[in-house]
């Protein structure tokens, strides 16, 4: 049999390693475009790399600006499953850049699939639609027939992204299939992302080198679930036997201000809130120090509220569900920042307390 070889757009970032890994367990030829920059950013990549025994993983550059790139890379690699997982991924950014973000997040996956097309290139594709494409839904959970409102650029851009691939399964016959995943984390999660952020500042603040984490809206609800499953549904939706759509999330939804709660928990830490909007601060109840105050400049010109999937579909047809829960996911991220700061004692798996 001949082996299955994947290209995974966007293997420098958090979802990219993992499904890499999976891959490469799962017996794969994986090829990855990796985009030029100024400082190597492929850490991510570093331990797979290292442990690519049969040397199966390959990186060419490319960007998904660049038509003539994805071309040369498709017929070069001719690929059997294409993951398109690259995309200026911070709805935040967005609003910065948004033209940029329409650029790579809506045309960049148009030239993927023109790409597809033109080269007549068997392969699967697989969309990384989002949760934000319901933006301000009017329906909770939000499941594959519920109405989308994008409310940034970022949503707008991976609106257009999503009906592309309808469309081009439609017109052509090209088996393309959209995720649409709700918000996914881990240990590899992008630094300036809310979780990372606050597991990041949480151990900053313990050694000392930040006074307090700065936040904007506290009470938006999301629903978390952990990247390493979430790329398992993404697999698991280009074996299915045709292309189709999918909602894949925990179908819990939690505020920012639980996971900060939760997270300071875990360090012994309790969180008592004073104040209101911008003049609120989260306090730690033993001592009184301010640990958690607002930021305007994190919020957003339009936010999304709330964000609950229903994934009973891609359980049904894919037999896929979510294991972490979310406080099993804030303590293992927490944990995972103490570790790589030095701040559990290998030996006695103990935490050392700073604060
Ligand atoms: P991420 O960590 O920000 O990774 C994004 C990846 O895209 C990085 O490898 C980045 O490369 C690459 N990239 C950015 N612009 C590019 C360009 N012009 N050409 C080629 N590559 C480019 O994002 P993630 O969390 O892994 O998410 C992966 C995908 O899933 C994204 O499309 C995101 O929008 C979507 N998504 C994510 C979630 C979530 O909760 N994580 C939920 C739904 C959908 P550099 O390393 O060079 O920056
Ligand atoms: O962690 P976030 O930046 O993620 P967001 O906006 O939900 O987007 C992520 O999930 C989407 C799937 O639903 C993906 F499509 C997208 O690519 C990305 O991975 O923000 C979560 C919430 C927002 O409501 C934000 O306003 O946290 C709020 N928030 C409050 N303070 C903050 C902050 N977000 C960030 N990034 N930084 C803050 O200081």
């Amino acid at each position: 049999m001949t082996k299955k070889s994947a290209l995974i757009t966007g293997i420098t970032g958090q979802d990219g390693s993992y499904l890499a890994e999976l891959l490469l367990k799962n017996n794969y030829t994986v090829h990855g475009i990796v985009r030029r920059s100024s400082l190597f950013n492929r850490s991510r990549l570093a331990a797979i790399y290292r442990e690519s025994e049969a040397n199966d993983l390959h990186l060419h550059y490319g960007d998904l600006v660049d038509s003539s790139s994805l071309n040369r890379i498709l017929e070069k690699i001719e690929p059997t499953e294409i993951y398109n997982r690259a995309a200026q991924s911070h709805v935040g950014i967005s609003f910065d850049v948004p033209e940029y973000t329409a650029d790579v997040d809506g045309l960049g996956t148009l030239r993927l699939l023109d790409a597809l097309k033109n080269t007549q290139i068997k392969a699967k594709l697989y969309q990384a639609s989002t949760s934000e494409l319901y933006g301000k839904a009017g329906k909770v959970p939000q499941d594959e027939l519920t109405p989308f409102y994008p409310r940034s650029p970022y949503a707008a851009a991976k609106l257009f992204a999503y009906w592309l691939v309808v469309n081009y399964r439609e017109a052509y016959g090209i088996f393309a299939s959209n995720g649409i995943l709700f918000n996914h984390e881990s240990p590899r999660r992008g630094e300036n992302f809310v979780t990372r952020k606050i597991t990041l500042s949480i151990v900053s603040i313990l050694k000392g080198e930040l006074s307090h984490l700065e936040l904007g809206t506290l009470d938006v609800k999301r629903d978390w679930g952990y990247a390493p499953e979430y790329v398992d549904a993404m697999w698991r939706i280009l074996q299915y036997h045709r292309p189709d759509d999918f909602v894949i999330a925990t179908n819990e939804t939690h505020t920012v201000r639980e996971f900060v709660e939760e997270a300071f928990r875990f360090i012994g830490k309790e969180i008592v809130w004073t104040g209101v909007g911008v003049d609120e601060r989260g306090v730690d109840r033993a001592t009184d120090r301010v640990l958690v105050t607002i930021n305007p400049k994190f919020y957003r010109p339009t936010e999304v509220d709330i964000l609950q999937g229903d994934s009973s579909k891609a359980k049904a047809l894919l037999n896929w569900q979510p294991k972490t829960r979310f406080k099993e996911l804030v303590h293992l991220m927490v944990e995972a920042e103490l570790r790589a700061a030095g701040l559990v004692n290998l030996e006695s798996n103990e935490r050392i307390a700073l604060l």
